[in-house]
């Protein structure tokens, strides 16, 4: 239950609201005419501290150091150097690290065997998130070992190139250094 008083509280009369809000609308229109006439000024003497020099912010974001411009508010890579070099040969095939190709068991060279033309040049691509190799033989104990051919390592998300132009016609086993279980065969007619 509420009271007449409480419902209806009156703060000020109409007049005193009429008044205040003449007020309020001069001192606008006053700051108004102001501005039309000194706005030249103010736009070519702006405030000191509109013009002080900001130091560029560095944010790191997955990994990349990313340099935000205060002015424009945008943001860029440092340096087009810090990226991975990528391979300018276009490549005759592709052989895919799988993701998750260090979890011993796990599928990991794609295809399993590659059969290529002799001297085609195949893409090695690092699906994958940890550093991997391509390298010819049957694993560390083989003494012959990266003799036909190594990738050395790719690190996650980056590409290797391997030219066949010096292998014979054959089966080539291959493994990676780092996780020797990890094998596959390179077929070359
Ligand atoms: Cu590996």
């Amino acid at each position: 239950m509420t009271t007449p008083d409480e419902n209806h509280i009156i703060r000020t009369t109409p007049s005193r609201m009429l008044k205040g809000l003449a007020i309020m609308i001069g001192l606008i229109i006053i700051g108004s005419v102001y501005m039309v006439f000194y706005w030249h000024d103010m736009a070519k003497y702006p405030p000191p501290v509109a013009k002080m020099p900001m130091p560029p912010i560095h944010i790191e974001r997955l990994g990349q150091a990313m340099v935000t411009d205060i002015e424009s508010g945008s943001q860029h890579a440092p340096q087009e150097s810090a990226k991975a070099p990528v391979p300018a040969v276009k490549a005759d095939a592709l052989l895919t690290i799988l993701l998750g190709s260090s979890v011993q068991g796990s599928p990991d060279y794609d295809p399993d065997v590659l059969t290529v033309t002799k001297g085609n040049t195949i893409e090695v691509k690092n699906a994958d998130t940890v550093p991997h190799t391509v390298t010819s033989g049957t694993g560390p104990q083989d003494a012959n070992s990266a003799k036909q051919f190594d990738t050395g390592i790719i690190n996650g998300g980056e590409s290797a190139v391997l030219k066949t132009d010096s292998l014979t016609a054959g089966d080539y086993a291959y493994y990676c250094m780092v996780h020797p279980y990890m094998t596959g065969t390179l077929k070359v007619q």
